[in-house]
């Protein structure tokens, strides 16, 4: 329905980007009928890594995921349409992109990721978490989301 399409975060890991993963991955998002309404790219540190993945700080994996998020810039885009949360999360497919290469051989994780790991893109997993990621990276303006670290 018109006038009610939801917004989620995507974003392209540091693995995606040195890739050259950026423009195969948002012609799949154009193509699969998504507009991408901000888009920044940046190298996140420590503190700001830690921080988006909070909830996984008692892991076992969590330095060697905070070490592969600082690797090198990662590419973040606020994408919308109707049901944006569900289907980007579909269309990026498992967590372990070793196994997607089996099961979602069509997913982005099976084109561009290697493991559990570096998996090459994030998709936030709830309407929760999607207010909470793009608050993360964007500040709502009355022109929509701007990117926090531009002082207006
Ligand atoms: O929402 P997802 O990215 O699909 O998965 P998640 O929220 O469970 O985990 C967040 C990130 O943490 C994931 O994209 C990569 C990393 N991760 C998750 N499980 C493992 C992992 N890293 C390693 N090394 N091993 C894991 O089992």
């Amino acid at each position: 329905v018109d006038g009610f399409k939801e917004k989620t975060l995507a974003m392209i890991k540091p693995d995606g980007v040195d890739g050259k993963y950026v423009d195969d991955i948002k012609k799949i998002i154009l193509d699969s009928g998504f507009i991408i309404t901000q888009e920044i790219e940046r190298q996140l540190d420590e503190d700001t890594v830690k921080s988006f993945y909070a909830e996984h700080a008692s892991k076992s994996f969590f330095s060697n995921l905070v070490q592969y998020m600082t690797s090198g810039p990662v590419r973040i885009m606020v994408i919308e349409k109707e049901n944006a949360i569900a289907d980007w999360r579909a269309l990026i497919g498992p967590t372990d992109a070793k196994k997607a290469k089996v099961t979602h051989p069509d997913s982005v994780r099976a084109l561009c990721g290697l493991n559990s790991e570096r998996n090459c893109v994030h998709g936030s997993d709830s309407p929760q978490s999607a207010a909470i990621e793009i608050s993360f990276f964007f500040q709502k303006s009355t022109l929509g989301f701007v990117p926090t670290h531009d002082e207006l």
